[in-house]
């Protein structure tokens, strides 16, 4: 058999699986929303963070992860996260809810605001292990997602695509805007080499990424 670049992740095995289930069933808190720097919680455990574009599913990935329907607020309004939201998974996770990006209707000055926060706190936090960059299965890798993969780049941060709302494609789509997604990647030296495909309505995916978060040291 080929492998692909940027193969999918295999399907856990019982005993990981079991490890994100349990990680998922504990405790899941909101700690706190924070707007600048100076506000991050105490740097004291590992955490991994959803960014992408506004409205690209990153609130409801979390809900489904959680199994909470409105513990991250999701919406149909893009631009609706406007702080770095953090969730305490657990005594020793955090999951980082980011705001979108990309997002032009909001007014000019509150959108840099909240980009510059976002860069720096994508370019400066130390106990960020992981960066999930959630990507819209129906578009692809864009302009506006590819500035945060460089800045991941110079960071030295491990990304991984998360590709969101395959329920709204079929097969065949998934497939070519994979294709777009591998070619985009090779660029990207802190490219995790796994994608994972995901819908937050349908669960796909779900108990993947719960593994990938707990067995993450
Ligand atoms: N069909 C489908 N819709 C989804 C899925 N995930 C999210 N959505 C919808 O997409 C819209 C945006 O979802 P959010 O989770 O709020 O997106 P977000 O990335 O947090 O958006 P911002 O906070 O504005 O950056 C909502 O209407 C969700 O119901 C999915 O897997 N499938
Ligand atoms: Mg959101």
């Amino acid at each position: 058999m080929t492998s692909l670049p940027f193969p999918l992740t295999p399907e856990p095995d019982e005993a990981s699986r079991e490890a994100g289930r349990l990680l998922f069933a504990g405790a899941c808190d909101f700690v706190k929303g924070v707007t600048t720097m100076e506000a991050l919680p105490p740097a004291d455990r590992i955490e991994v963070c959803f960014a992408g574009r506004s409205n690209v599913g990153k609130s409801s990935l979390i809900n489904a992860l959680t199994g909470r329907k409105a513990l991250a607020r999701a919406s149909n309004t893009p631009g609706r996260t406007q702080e770095i939201n953090y969730f305490a998974l657990g005594p020793s996770r955090y999951l980082v809810d980011l705001p979108g990006y990309g997002y032009a209707e909001a007014p000019k000055p509150i959108v840099e605001r909240w980009q510059r926060l976002l860069k720096g706190y994508l370019a400066g936090r130390q106990t960020l292990r992981r960066a999930f960059v959630l990507i819209d299965t129906r578009h692809g890798i864009k302009s506006v997602d590819e500035e945060i993969l460089n800045l991941l780049d110079r960071s030295a941060v491990t990304f991984q695509v998360v590709m969101t709302k395959a329920d709204k494609v079929s097969q065949a789509e998934r497939e070519a805007v994979l294709g777009q997604v591998r070619g985009a990647l090779k660029k990207h030296p802190a490219a995790y080499p796994e994608l994972v495909m995901t819908s937050s309505e349908k669960g796909l995916g779900i108990e993947t990424l719960r593994t990938i978060i707990a067995t993450l040291t």
